[in-house]
C-alpha cells in the first residue's frame, strides 16, 4: 500500500479551502454519512462531518446503523440511492468484500464514494482489486495493532500469556489491529505467547463473556488487547469482574470515556485514540475537492493516532483525543 506524503494532503486541502465562499454549484451538494454502528468513535466522525458540511455549506444526510454488518448496512445503503439525491456517500463498510456489490451499484446511479474508517478490498485504490472510491481515509491499523502490541508488552514486563477480542472477521480496521498485534508479538516478543482471538460480533456482553471464559480456561493470563470500543470495554469488564484489575492488563483501541476511566484505575495500561473527527472533516472537504475538479487527491490518508497512558492522560494536547460525545 501505498503512503502519502503530508504534501499531497496539504495542496489538495488547501485547493478545497482556497475556493473561499462557497459557490452556488457547491451549496446543491449533497454528502450521505453512512458508518458502521452507533458508538463513540462514529458519534465523534460524524461531529467532524457536520463541521465540514457547515463550513462548506453542503447538504447532509446520516443513516446509522443500529448494529454492525453488512445485512443491515446494505439496506440502509439501498435507501440512500433510492432517495436520488446523494451527490457523495461518506461510508465506513462493514466489510472489505461484501460491501463492493451494493456500493457498485451506487456508484452506477453516479453517486461517489470515499471510504473513511475502513476500506474495501486491501484498501489500495490504486493497484488493488478494488479502486472506484475516491479514497481511504483513516487510521493506519496495522501500526495500531503495533502500537497496541509494544503497549501490552511494555505492561507485562514482556513476557506471558495474552489474548486478543476482536469484532468481526474481514473488516479492515479490526483485522489491521491484530495482524499489527501478532507481528510484533511474534517478532519482538519471544516469551509472549498470544493464546488466541474470539470474535464477539460487535456486542459489548459477548466480550465480556467471551474474556471471562478465557481468563478461567487460561488462569496465568497477564494480558488483553480489545481491538475496539466495545471489545475493550468488554475485555475490561470483564477483568474487574474477576478481581483482576491491575493484574490483567488491557490494552484498550478506542478511547472512549471508559477507557480513559480503566486507565486511571490501572486496568487498562494504554489507550490508543483514533482521529475520527479528522476522518469525517476531511472526507467532505474531499467530496468538496472533486465536485470543484481536483484530480490528484490522495487515494489514502493515514490519520495517526494519540497515545494515551497514565502519565499524559491530563496532557491537553493529548486529552483532546479522548472522544467527547453528547450524552
Ligand atoms: O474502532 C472503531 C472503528 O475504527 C472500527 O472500524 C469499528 O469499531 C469502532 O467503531 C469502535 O467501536
Amino acid at each position: 500500500m501505498k503512503n502519502i506524503s503530508k504534501i499531497g494532503v496539504v495542496a489538495a486541502l488547501a485547493a478545497v479551502l482556497s475556493t473561499g465562499v462557497a459557490s452556488a454549484q457547491e451549496d446543491q451538494i449533497t454528502i450521505g454519512f453512512l458508518p458502521g454502528v452507533v458508538d463513540p468513535f462514529y458519534q465523534v466522525m460524524e461531529i467532524g462531518v457536520e463541521a465540514a458540511v457547515a463550513d462548506l455549506g453542503f447538504k447532509l444526510v446520516t443513516q446509522i446503523p443500529p448494529t454492525w454488518g453488512v445485512e443491515v448496512q446494505t439496506p440502509i445503503l439501498d435507501a440512500m440511492v433510492a432517495r436520488g439525491d446523494i451527490d457523495y456517500l461518506v461510508i465506513a463498510p462493514t466489510d472489505k468484500d461484501q460491501m463492493v456489490g451494493p456500493l457498485l451499484l451506487a456508484l452506477e446511479t453516479g453517486i461517489k464514494v470515499i471510504t473513511v474508517d475502513t476500506f474495501l478490498g486491501d484498501g489500495d485504490y490504486i493497484n488493488g482489486p478494488v479502486t472506484f472510491p475516491i479514497s481511504y481515509i483513516g487510521s493506519d491499523n496495522v501500526e495500531g495493532g503495533r502500537i497496541s502490541a509494544r503497549g501490552l508488552a511494555k505492561a507485562i514486563g514482556g513476557t506471558g500469556k495474552v489474548y486478543i477480542n476482536s469484532t468481526n472477521p474481514n473488516v479492515s480496521s479490526v483485522e489491521g489491529r491484530a495482524i499489527g498485534f501478532n507481528e510484533v508479538m511474534d517478532n519482538e516478543f519471544p516469551d509472549i505467547e498470544v493464546i488466541g482471538l474470539d470474535f464477539n460480533l460487535d456486542d459489548m456482553n459477548t466480550a465480556v463473556q467471551q474474556t471471562a471464559a478465557t481468563l478461567e480456561r487460561v488462569p496465568d493470563l497477564v494480558g488483553v488487547f480489545g481491538t475496539n470500543v466495545f471489545s475493550a470495554q468488554g475485555a475490561g469488564t470483564a477483568v474487574v469482574n474477576a478481581g483482576l484489575g491491575g493484574v490483567v492488563s488491557v490494552v484498550a483501541y478506542d478511547a472512549t470515556q471508559f477507557a480513559i476511566e480503566q486507565l486511571r484505575e490501572g486496568v487498562v495500561s494504554l489507550v490508543l485514540a483514533q482521529k475520527p473527527f479528522d476522518m469525517g472533516y476531511m472526507a467532505v472537504q474531499f467530496a468538496a475537492a472533486d465536485a470543484k475538479g481536483v484530480t490528484s487527491l490522495p487515494r489514502r490518508v493515514q490519520t495517526g493516532f494519540a497515545i494515551i497512558d497514565i502519565e499524559n492522560v491530563d496532557d491537553p494536547e493529548v486529552a483532546r483525543f479522548i472522544y467527547q460525545v453528547p450524552n
